[in-house]
């Protein structure tokens, strides 16, 4: 059953990997889509392409998480209540030993992980308050569950989000507003490129001789997670690929 049809969601990060692929799902289940990213290109591109592809109605804001004004200037421009919030934005920006690390690296990963995330969280979750009703689905992952060596701010982070999704969904008890996590592994996006300053060949051998996920695989997730019938909240959900087993424990084949 297809409760999607007709809904209105804001996906931050849809420029690219899990949130653009989860933008062009709900797109095509008949959801209005929302889309943000700070990458204007790329967001003019990915509303050509639903608008046609679709009768979905898209709309398009370019603005960096970390920045408030510009959360709260979004938030107040939408016409429609926002069904569904997916805080996807996120990255993870260098691996180093917590010794050796870049603060700048800190600032961005804490910044846009955590601090946009609730940001967005905050405003929207306010409105949803008022109408009794709305779906929050944060995009954790694995190193939310688990921490590894050179992931000391990354992984923290995503430990917050986990603390987050289950604080928030504490905060609106009594009310009709689901709060949700999805957290992968390994899912073959611009991340590991990012994460390593766009160095591509380190990036590809995250993914080396394995069969990641790919955005598509989350964003079913993220979907399904959405399309559960009202009284059903699901608060979290980990999704491997086959050959990880924990964020470390990897199985490559031989080359
Ligand atoms: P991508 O790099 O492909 O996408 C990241 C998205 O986040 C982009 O659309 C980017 O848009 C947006 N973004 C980053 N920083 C900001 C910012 N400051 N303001 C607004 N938007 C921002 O990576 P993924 O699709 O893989 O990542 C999506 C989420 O999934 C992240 O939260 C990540 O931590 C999480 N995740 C990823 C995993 C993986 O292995 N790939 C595994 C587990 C979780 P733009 O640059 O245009 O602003
Ligand atoms: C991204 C997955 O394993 O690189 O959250 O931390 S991992």
């Amino acid at each position: 059953m297809n409760r999607l049809k007709n809904k209105w969601v804001l996906i931050t990060g849809a420029t690219s990997g899990i949130g653009r692929d989860a933008a062009i799902l709900f797109a095509r289940n008949g959801a209005n889509v929302i889309i943000t990213g700070r990458r204007q290109n790329r967001l003019d591109e990915l509303k050509q392409k639903l608008t046609e592809e679709t009768g979905s109605e898209i709309f398009a804001f370019c603005f960096d998480v970390r920045d408030r004004e510009a959360c709260r200037k979004c938030v107040d421009s939408i016409k429609h209540p926002v069904d569904i919030l997916v805080n996807n934005a996120g990255l993870a920006s260098g691996k180093d030993p917590v010794d050796l690390a870049d603060f700048e690296d800190w600032d961005k990963m804490i910044d846009t992980n955590i601090k946009g995330l609730l940001s967005m969280t905050r405003f929207i979750s306010d409105k949803m308050r008022q109408r009794n009703e709305g779906h929050i689905i944060n995009v954790g992952s694995i190193a939310g569950h688990e921490a590894y060596p050179g992931g000391s701010v990354y992984c923290g982070t995503k430990h917050a989000v986990k603390a987050i999704t289950q604080a928030t969904k504490m905060d609106l008890t009594g009310t009709n507003i689901r709060v949700s996590a999805v957290s992968p592994g390994l899912v073959d996006t611009e991340f590991s490129e990012v994460r390593f300053h766009g160095n591509k060949e380190k990036a590809k051998d995250v993914y080396k001789n394995l069969k990641p996920l790919s955005g598509m695989d989350v964003a079913e997730i993220i979907l399904f997670v959405a399309n559960r019938p009202p009284h059903v909240n699901i608060l979290d959900t980990i999704v491997l690929p086959v050959h990880q087993s924990s964020a470390t424990l990897v199985h490559r084949s031989e080359e």
